[in-house]
């Protein structure tokens, strides 16, 4: 990136080019061209005096060098002792209030002189004070009389990466996986770094390399070497890398007959593999799990508890500081107890059982990443147990790098419901933070939705979600709306006829993208093979999207209340009762928790079928306005990325009305409702949406 960096400094300084590939995220760095700006900031910024030695140091002070060169166009040479005014002075300092990760950015006379600095009681907070202090410049904030405190809220801050040994994604939609485990150990790409510094920027402290649908392979001596070349390039970054690990590895790599958690020699084996993990990776973070879910073998194969086997692990990780993070995703895909429920009734009876060193991670909500969820109820519901959040950046049920849809939002909705577990006030992100029961460990995983493309996330604003996780990881409390003004300013401009008008359409896509694909609380209704395009009529072996929507000639949505499956019961009272009762039920998850009849009478006055068409088409106007709103931005950016969006918006603007043409025309085989008045019929028939082949969609 650094190279990047200056090349693209020397090009635009030369040639008035704008020529951007995405690369370089929000670390662009550009030169401040309002010379008001630049000469405030060129009388703060003198000298450079970092403190202390060490890796982390000196990354900080690489990335203060490259940030105010670019910015400014000045090379700041490294003292060691403040002597003269406008000095920013970086380096720890003992005993601060900021915990382990935070620091101080603070406006100060250091011997009679003016200096900034930022401090910290570790390294690793100064160099988030430092991307905090550039966040300001590149988003030219005033930098007089500063006095900043930042502190994360959760502790394990991590990404997961879904990624394989052969060098494919699960669910990957930007290319390839960045680890390039056949040159690893030998050959350290670039990009390793280039992604310890984006992870650090925005306050990410962990990685799990490889995919939960793990391969044992990856804990053998030759692939643990290339993990620990990766954790020695990401040390300096603050960022520890875990692993996933397979549960039946005892056998696959270990020889042994049985995996059963009981079993002493299953014990010694991941014991013997810990302390052989350790050797090579000094700070490893430990194990991420899934287990019985899915096909994954697990304890449960030898009658065993998911307690049982988290704490195998845990205590063969306790004795080097590692932790599990056990994954509460579990379900049978068979007819009989709703699915929403499974991972509820599955996990709940354990609380208080597992070790002290095991984050159960559920995932935000009870089914699976849909557009939208209610809250997991196992929020709330394990007291005595740590739970870390899984979020998705990558957006498998979200038009994968095609649409345009900012997650934030949706990070937001989750962390700022209430469960009502304590009364009134008992956020998810409470529960998360691990405030409420004071628990030791805390932790939030996102799934990555990096890749090997040169913008590393495929879409353009794919990049904001990766920003937001790690913004949000660091602290709920910040909205959408000021995380998006940061990442629009550093990414692209900071013209404001620009920003307004995009960030509009940020907060907004997440909410029009489930109106065109699911709207009212309908889930779970995409192509059941690739999860894209619209699937309610969809079959496969073992699924049925039908069990989903449960449209009839009645109505449409699944019975989840008292009378039904009963799965408001997991949650608190009063949040059942909202829930419970039709009239209370937010209209968000309408048919999440009720089957509604076509007619029912909708706060609007519309009733329902005519609501459910209102949405599909709403949903896809608001993408042709961003369409039009975008056309009028051309000139305000590079013409490489407003090139690249306008071509995905309008590949999202198509997608969209296949969703809304095939889902309203298959609900219409049910309802036998008429297209409201004023709203364009679907021009073709559903056999011809049904038959749409994913990817090849030219027919359309
Ligand atoms: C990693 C969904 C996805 C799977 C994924 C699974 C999980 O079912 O479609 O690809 O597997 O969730 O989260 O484990």
């Amino acid at each position: 990136m650094k190279k990047y960096l200056f090349s693209l400094f020397f090009i635009s300084f030369c040639f008035c080019s704008y020529a951007e590939s995405g690369y370089d995220l929000w670390l662009r760095y550009k030169f401040i061209e309002n010379p008001v700006i630049k000469q405030r900031y060129l009388s703060e910024l003198k000298h450079l005096v970092v403190l202390n030695n060490s890796a982390t140091l000196k990354a900080a002070y690489q990335e203060l060098n490259i940030g105010i060169h670019g910015m400014l166009g000045l090379n700041l040479k490294r003292e060691s002792s403040v002597t003269k005014g406008g000095s920013l002075v970086i380096g720890t300092e003992s005993a601060m209030d900021v915990g382990t990760e935070g620091y101080k950015i603070t406006s100060i006379q250091i011997h009679n002189k003016n200096c900034i600095r930022i401090s910290g009681n570790t390294d690793v907070g100064v160099l988030y004070g430092v991307y905090h202090f550039l966040r300001l410049m590149q988003t030219q904030q005033d930098i007089r009389n500063l006095k900043l405190r930042e502190q994360p809220k959760i502790k394990l801050r991590v990404l997961n990466h879904w990624d394989n040994l052969n060098g494919t994604i699960e669910r990957g939609y930007a290319g390839y996986t960045i680890w390039d485990w056949q040159r690893l150990p030998g050959y350290l790409d670039q990009r390793y770094t280039d992604y310890a510094r984006a992870n650090a920027s925005i306050g990410i402290n962990g990685t799990v390399l490889n995919n939960v649908n793990a391969s044992a392979k990856s804990l053998t001596r030759e692939y643990l070497i290339k993990a620990a070349a990766l954790a020695d390039v990401f040390r300096p970054y603050g960022i520890k890398v875990y692993l996933t690990a397979r549960f039946s590895a005892p056998i696959e790599i270990g020889g042994l007959k049985t995996a059963d958690p009981l079993d002493a020699a299953v014990i010694k084996w991941w014991r013997d593999k810990a302390d052989e993990i350790y050797q090579y990776i000094p700070d490893f973070g430990g194990f991420l799990v899934k287990a019985n879910s899915e096909g994954q073998p697990g304890p449960q194969d030898y009658k065993r508890t998911h307690a049982d086997g988290a704490n195998l692990l845990a205590d063969a990780l306790a004795p080097h500081g590692g932790v599990v993070m056990w994954r509460a995703f579990v379900y049978e895909n068979i007819k009989g107890e709703d699915r929403s429920k499974q991972a509820y009734t599955e996990f709940k009876k354990l609380d208080g059982m597992f070790k002290k060193n095991v984050l159960l991670q559920p995932k935000n909500g009870p089914i699976d990443f849909q557009p939208r969820e209610p809250f997991h109820p196992l929020f709330g519901a394990m007291p005595k147990t740590q739970l870390m959040m899984e979020f998705q950046i990558t957006q498998e049920y979200l038009g994968f790098a095609t649409h345009l849809v900012y997650l934030a939002p949706l990070f937001k909705e989750t962390l700022t419901s209430d469960t009502y577990a304590a009364g009134k006030g008992t956020t998810v992100a409470k529960i998360v933070e691990g405030t409420q029961e004071q628990h030791q460990l805390s932790g939030i995983a996102g799934v990555a939705n990096i890749g090997s493309d040169l913008n590393w996330t495929g879409h353009p604003f794919a990049q904001a979600n990766w920003y937001a996780f790690g913004r949000l990881a660091w602290n709920s409390d910040q909205s959408s709306a000021s995380i998006a003004i940061d990442w629009l300013k550093m990414t692209f401009t900071l013209d404001r006829s620009f920003i307004a008008p995009t960030l509009q359409y940020m907060l907004n896509s997440r909410q029009n993208t489930v109106k065109y694909m699911m709207p009212l609380g309908l889930n779970h209704i995409m192509n059941l093979g690739t999860h894209y395009g619209p699937g309610p009529w969809d079959k496969i072996p073992g699924w049925n999207a039908h069990d989903y929507h449960q449209a009839d000639a009645i109505g449409i949505g699944v019975d989840r209340t008292s009378m039904g499956s009963n799965a408001v019961s997991q949650y608190f009272p009063s949040v059942a009762q909202r829930f419970n009762d039709l009239k209370t039920c937010p209209s968000d998850f309408l048919l999440w928790f009720h089957h509604v009849p076509w007619n029912y009478k909708m706060p609007s006055g519309r009733i329902l079928w005519e609501e459910l068409v209102h949405e599909y088409y709403s949903g896809v106007d608001s993408v042709q306005k961003m369409q039009r709103t975008w056309d009028q931005l051309s000139g305000k950016i590079d013409q490489e990325r407003f090139g690249q969006i306008k071509q995905l918006l309008a590949e999202q603007e198509r997608e969209a009305a296949w969703w809304r043409d095939g889902s309203v025309l298959y609900f219409q085989s049910f309802s036998k409702g008429a297209i409201p008045s004023g709203l364009k019929p679907p021009s073709k028939t559903l056999k011809h949406y049904q038959s749409i082949p994913f990817p090849d969609r030219t027919e359309e």
